[in-house]
């Protein structure tokens, strides 16, 4: 799968991507992103991307033209039939969860569009963006950390990203229900030991004992995920 990032700060992007799992996963080539800096596409002398916005008010706006020849200059690139999808970092999008990572995992090339100042002209919205995502209900500076995390979250559903013990994890989580407590050595910490049924090696308890625990703790922390689960058992 390929990510094209369209940002004024590519570096920021490049840094948190180049660590980790998907550090790994871009240099073995079963993911790719691309930075683009929208400056590059500003067609003035001081390349401008910003400007007042119409009917006065505070702030400044990133202008349609530059990202406009941005996303042009990115789609014109890919070769054809590629599923492609453009996605507007914003707090007025749809709540970004699980699910959502699904959808987006499901195109072969996932344009991104990092927001700075008070956001972009709406005619944006009308011409390369397919749909507005935001990541949570508060207000960041730049849309940069939103497109990162999002990222990371499509991309670890990409075949070969996640090692098969790393994998493992994905299963609990994907199940809808929170994580269950885990522990490793050592088996007395500061007077706290690991629950018995742990070190039993009794397979069958354990995950049994695992299951409760998840279910007893999303219920209390998580009414919500709580209510999705009992239904979908039924
Ligand atoms: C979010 C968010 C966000 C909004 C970007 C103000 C700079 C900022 N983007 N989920 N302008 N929450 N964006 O706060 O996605």
């Amino acid at each position: 799968m390929r990510f094209d990032i369209m940002t004024l700060f590519p570096d920021l992007v490049q840094t948190v991507l180049s660590e980790s799992i998907i550090g790994r996963a871009q240099k073995s080539g079963v993911i790719e992103v691309h930075t683009h800096n929208i400056r590059d596409y500003a067609e003035n002398k001081h390349n401008r991307v910003d400007d007042t916005p119409y009917g006065g008010g505070m702030g400044m706006l990133m202008a349609a033209p530059p990202i406009y020849r941005c996303h042009k200059a990115i789609t014109e690139a890919l070769p054809a039939g590629q599923r492609v999808h453009t996605v507007y970092l914003s707090p007025r999008g749809r709540v970004f969860d699980h699910k959502i990572a699904k959808e987006l995992a499901a195109y072969d090339d996932l344009i991104l569009l990092c927001g700075h100042y008070e956001g972009v002209d709406a005619r944006v919205m009308q011409t390369v963006v397919d749909e507005e995502i935001s990541i949570g209900d508060f207000v960041l500076t730049g849309g940069e950390l939103p497109a990162c995390l999002v990222v990371d979250a499509v991309a670890r559903l990409c075949d070969g990203v996640l090692s098969d013990a790393e994998c493992y994890e994905k299963e609990s989580v994907a199940s809808g229900l929170l994580e269950y407590p885990q522990y490793t050595r050592p088996y007395d910490f500061m007077g706290l030991t690991v629950p018995e049924v742990l070190i039993s090696g009794h397979h069958e308890n354990i995950e049994k004992w695992r299951l409760e625990q998840s279910v007893a703790l999303t219920k209390e922390r998580r009414p919500d995920l709580y209510e999705i689960y009992e239904k979908e058992r039924k």
